[in-house]
């Protein structure tokens, strides 16, 4: 059987990920894809135990490091449990966030150093990655003003001065550029269906799937 394409959605706070998620699961199920929508941190039993570890509580309650091995201890689950046997029955799994957030958070937000962060996928992922990533672009404002208007409490990471906002934003965008093949970025800031017509496009042009407007 051949093994479904894995999408990661990604970006800042705010973006629209869940909300783009949500409509591109939708598409898929229209044309008769199977699409499995999950999430990190999360998406599996003990995953989303240490997400809860992750989005509540003091900002300053983890060193950098501890916060990026927590993301690959759950990611390692998630993809154990979630992704990997969803791929392998032929499933498409779509992700709201995968290690591009790592990468962005935890590296250009928090200081991680970068090869660290490389080794530590290797261990925890190996050769796998995305076939397709969407990064949702948007001006860090924006985006926080989103999810505040949206959170009942605001997570841990929205309380994170801008300036670390910033320096996500900026590298997201750097890992799109160094990495074009996997890699689009959408721009955000449009309203929700616009968005959507936009990565229904990059699905269908990146993976041959056409999905009905
Ligand atoms: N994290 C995660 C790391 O630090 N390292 C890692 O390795 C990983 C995997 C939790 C946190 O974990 C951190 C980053 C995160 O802070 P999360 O649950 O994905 O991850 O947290 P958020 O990104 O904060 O998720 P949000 O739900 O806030 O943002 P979304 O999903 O991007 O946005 P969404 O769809 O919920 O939309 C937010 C609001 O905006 C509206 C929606 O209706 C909603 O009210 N909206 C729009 N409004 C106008 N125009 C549009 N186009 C809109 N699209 C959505």
């Amino acid at each position: 059987m051949p093994r479904g394409n894995f999408i990661t959605l990604e970006g800042g706070e705010g973006a629209g990920k869940t909300t783009q998620l949500s409509l591109l699961c939708d598409a898929f199920a229209k044309v008769g894809v199977e699409a499995l929508a999950t999430r990190e941190p999360g998406g599996a039993k003990g995953a989303e135990q240490i997400r809860a570890l992750l989005v509540s509580g003091a900002v300053a309650r983890w060193d950098p490091l501890t916060e990026a091995l927590l993301h690959f201890a759950a990611r390692r689950d998630h993809l154990v449990q979630t992704v990997w046997p969803a791929l392998a029955r032929g499933a498409w799994v779509v992700s709201d966030r995968f290690a591009d957030s790592t990468l962005a958070y935890q590296g250009y937000g928090q200081g991680v150093d970068h090869a660290d962060l490389e080794r530590l996928y290797q261990v925890a992922v190996g050769d796998f990655a995305p076939d397709l990533t969407l990064v949702l672009d948007l001006p860090v404002e924006s985006g926080l003003a989103r999810a505040k208007d949206r959170a009942e409490s605001s997570s841990r990471y929205e309380r994170m001065d801008k300036a670390m906002h910033e320096r996500l934003r900026q590298g997201f965008l750097a890992i799109a550029q160094k990495q074009p093949r996997r890699c689009v970025v959408i721009d955000a800031s449009a309203p929700a269906d616009v968005v959507h017509a936009a990565i229904r496009r990059a699905v269908s042009e990146r993976l041959g799937v056409a999905l009905d407007g």
